[in-house]
């Protein structure tokens, strides 16, 4: 099962360490096709490889066609999940949002709101192996 981990970047990488265990726990589960979202270089490396914005948005595209699901730590507003999430409703991926309702902005309406997103509120990672289990488990089957 190919995950797409989906988390701000350039929004602010404040959350970046909890992405990483995030993504430490889906890959149990499967291959998360954007490790990179965990690491906090990501924008100097891919720099460094001469990468464009628009190589990042065609590579990005492509793991998100192939992904059979996608799950997103939407604590931290970003643009380019918002972005990711509303093309993967499109492509018609199960998706998994995750919020703390610690953070500092109210979740969107955009994806509270949308029947084709599941939200789940936490605090800790831990929580969230029953509930990631299920959803990729159905997802899986779907
Ligand atoms: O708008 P944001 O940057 O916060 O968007 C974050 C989301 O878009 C993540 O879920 C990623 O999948 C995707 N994304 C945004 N930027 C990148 C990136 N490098 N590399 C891979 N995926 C990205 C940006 C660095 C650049 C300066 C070379």
């Amino acid at each position: 099962m190919d995950i797409y981990f989906a988390g701000s970047i350039r929004g602010g990488q404040s959350d970046v360490e909890l992405y990483a265990e995030l993504i430490e726990l889906l890959n149990e589960y499967g291959t998360v096709l954007t490790e990179h979202v965990g690491t906090e270089t990501v924008q100097e490396e891919e720099t460094q490889a001469g990468m464009t914005d628009h190589d990042i948005h065609e590579q990005d595209l492509a793991w998100l066609r192939q992904a059979d699901a996608v799950v997103a730590e939407v604590s931290t507003p970003s643009l380019g999940v918002g972005y990711e999430l509303g093309r993967a409703v499109e492509l018609g991926t199960p998706i998994h949002c995750l919020y703390r309702p610690e953070a500092e902005h109210d979740l969107s309406a955009m994806i509270r709101g949308c029947d084709d997103i599941e939200v789940t509120e936490y605090d800790q990672p831990t929580e969230l192996s029953e509930t990631l289990a299920e959803f990729l488990e159905a997802a899986e089957s779907a």
